[in-house]
C-alpha cells in the first residue's frame, strides 16, 4: 500500500497539500507539474489498498483515472474547486468539492481543517487571485497591512512559479518548492529564511521587463498583438503579461502569441470592459475557451496572417 499525494504545482495546489500534511504528516510520493499539467491521476498507477490525495486539478479531467484507481480499490480524498463532472459513486472517494467563484482549494482545505492554518489559505487565495476572498478569510488573524502585501506577494510568486510548458521552464520543481516550505507553519517565516521567495520574485520581474520591451506585431486602440520569442522566459511570463496588458488598457482587446518550433500558441483576452468573443475567435481557429478569454494549443506559423485578421476584425 501506497500514500500518493497529487496536487497542481501552483501556490494554490501546493498550499492545499501543505495544509494538509501539517494537520496529519504522512509520507507520500508527490506527482505534480506545471500549472496547465492537470492530468495527474493517470500517472500515480494506483493500486488496491493504496490512498490518493487529489488537489486542485478538475475530476472532470481526471475522471477516468479516479474511476480505475477507486475500481483498482485504492482510495481517493479529492479537494478542488474547478468543473467537477458528475462525481463517483464509490465508497472509495471521499470528495470535497466545491465550485463556487470565490474559492480555492486550499479554502476548501481550510474550511476542512476548521482554519488551523489559515495563513497558507490565505497565500493560496491571493495566489489564485481570489483578492477579496483572500481579505476576508484574513481578518480574524489581524495581520497588519505590510503582513497582509507580504502574503499576497508570495501567493503571486508562488503562483508565477508553475507557469511553462514543462517544469523544464521553472525556477523550482513544484514538488522541490513544496518540500522547502514543509517545514514552515507560517508563511512569514518561509519568507523571512528562505531565500525562495526573493528569488521568485526577481526573477518575475525580469520576466515581465523583458515582455515590455517587445514591440507588438500590431497595436491600435481596440485591439494589439504580441508575438514573445520561443524562450522559458516567454512561456513563463506570458499569463501574467497578457493579465498587466489588460489592466493597462481595458478597452482594448489583446492576443499574445509565444514562438514554437511549429508555429505560436496563442492566448486571447477579449476588452476587459466588454468580455466578449475570444471563444469564437480561438475555436474557428482549432482553440477554445471562455467568452472572455481563450486561447490556440498550436496555431500553424502560416495561419499567423490570417489570425490576426481574423482578431482585428473582432475586435474592431
Ligand atoms: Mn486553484
Amino acid at each position: 500500500m501506497k500514500f500518493y499525494d497529487i496536487f497542481n504545482g501552483d501556490a494554490d495546489g501546493i498550499c492545499a497539500l501543505h495544509q494538509l500534511r501539517l494537520a496529519e504528516p504522512r509520507e507520500a510520493e508527490l506527482v505534480t507539474g506545471v500549472k496547465r499539467d492537470t492530468l495527474l491521476v493517470e500517472r500515480a498507477g494506483a493500486r488496491s489498498g493504496d490512498r490518493l490525495t487529489v488537489l486542485d486539478v478538475s475530476l472532470r479531467s481526471n475522471a477516468r483515472a479516479v474511476a480505475r484507481a477507486l475500481a483498482a480499490g485504492a482510495e481517493v480524498d479529492y479537494f478542488d474547486h474547478h468543473v467537477a463532472g458528475e462525481l463517483p459513486q464509490h465508497p472509495g472517494f471521499h470528495g470535497h468539492i466545491d465550485t463556487a467563484h470565490d474559492v480555492c482549494t486550499s479554502l476548501i482545505v481550510d474550511r476542512h481543517l476548521s482554519g488551523q492554518f489559515r495563513l497558507w489559505a490565505v497565500v493560496a487565495a491571493f495566489g489564485d487571485n481570489l483578492v477579496e476572498s483572500a481579505i476576508r478569510a484574513a481578518q480574524p488573524l489581524q495581520l497588519d497591512h505590510t503582513e497582509l502585501a507580504r502574503l499576497h506577494e508570495l501567493g503571486e510568486a508562488l503562483n508565477y512559479n508553475a507557469y511553462g510548458e514543462t517544469v523544464d521552464d521553472l525556477h523550482y520543481h513544484p514538488a522541490d518548492l513544496y518540500r522547502t516550505l514543509a517545514p514552515y507553519r507560517d508563511p512569514r517565516h518561509f519568507i523571512f529564511d528562505e531565500p525562495v521567495f526573493e528569488v521568485l520574485k526577481q526573477a518575475g520581474a525580469e520576466d515581465l521587463g523583458r515582455a515590455e520591451d517587445v514591440k507588438p506585431l500590431h497595436a491600435d486602440e481596440h485591439a494589439a498583438v504580441f508575438v514573445l520569442p520561443d524562450a522559458s522566459w516567454s512561456r513563463r511570463v506570458n499569463g501574467v503579461f497578457g493579465n498587466r496588458l489588460a489592466q493597462a488598457a481595458p478597452a482594448r482587446a489583446h492576443a499574445v502569441l509565444v514562438t514554437r518550433s511549429d508555429g505560436y500558441a496563442v492566448s486571447v483576452r477579449a476588452p476587459r470592459a466588454q468580455p466578449r468573443g475570444a471563444e469564437v475567435l480561438c475555436t474557428a481557429f482549432g482553440g477554445g475557451g471562455r467568452e472572455a478569454a481563450a486561447g490556440i494549443n498550436l496555431l500553424p506559423a502560416a495561419e499567423l496572417e490570417r489570425f490576426v485578421a481574423a482578431f482585428r476584425e473582432s475586435y474592431k
